[in-house]
């Protein structure tokens, strides 16, 4: 059986991450492609139980170095036990973020080292990376707005606006230093014309 594809979707809050993975998953299920969707942090029973961990806003004095390895720990999880089973099946992998946002966030945001992260990404991944990976860009101040509507805040996003836009410094740097696999949309764009530019870069998978 052929491997499926892993595809990644990543960028600041409020970029529209979900509601393009929704698309993305009908595009794939309509071409009879048998479909995972996941989520990081999260996406098997442990991850879920990091998930919570992390982004509870009790827990406001998390070491940013805790916070790394519990990404990157639920990153594990879901690697092992979900991404590469489903991917030697033949099903395709279409996950809301995965280590570009540890670079990002951590480096960027906690501003940790970006080479430990490496060599923490290089220990953990291997050679495993993203087949495809879309950074939908937007300013933080867009992405805010989109989301200022929502209940309650997690730990996360309660961050000042100066940590979010050092996330999406690197999110860029990266996308330019890895073009091949990261594709910037700007994703200011009308939420069909966002999914046109993906489709055509998915289709070409
Ligand atoms: N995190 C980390 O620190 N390190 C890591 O390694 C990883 C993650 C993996 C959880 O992420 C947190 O974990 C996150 C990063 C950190 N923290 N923060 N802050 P998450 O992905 O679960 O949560 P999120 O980033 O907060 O996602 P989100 O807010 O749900 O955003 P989204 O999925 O990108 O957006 P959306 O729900 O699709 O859209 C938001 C709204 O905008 C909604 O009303 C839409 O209808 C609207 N929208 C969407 N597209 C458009 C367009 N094109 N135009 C206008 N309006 C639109």
């Amino acid at each position: 059986m052929n491997r499926g594809k892993f595809i990644t979707i990543d960028g600041v809050e409020g970029a529209g991450k979900s509601t393009q993975i929704d698309l993305v998953c009908e595009h794939l299920i309509e071409k009879g492609i048998k479909v995972v969707r996941t989520r990081e942090p999260g996406g098997t029973e442990v991850g879920e139980k990091i998930r919570s961990v992390l982004l509870d806003v009790e827990n406001q004095e998390m070491h940013s170095d805790t916070e790394l390895l519990l990404m990157f720990s639920s990153r594990n999880e879901l690697i092992q036990n979900k991404i590469i089973p489903a991917l030697e099946e033949g099903c395709w992998v279409v996950s809301d973020r995965f280590t570009d946002a540890s670079f990002a966030y951590q480096g960027g945001g906690r501003m940790l080292n970006l080479e430990r992260i490496s060599k923490l990404a290089d220990w953990v991944l291997g050679d495993f990376k993203p087949d495809l990976t879309f950074l939908l860009d937007v300013t933080v101040e867009v992405g805010m707005q989109r989301i200022e509507t929502r209940a309650a805040k997690d730990r996360i996003e309660l961050e000042e606006r100066a940590f979010f836009e050092r996330v999406r410094s690197v999110f860029i740097q990266r996308s330019e230093a890895f073009p091949e696999r990261i594709k910037l949309i700007d994703a200011t764009a009308s939420v069909n014309d966002i999914q046109s530019k993906i489709r055509v870069l998915i289709d070409s998978l």
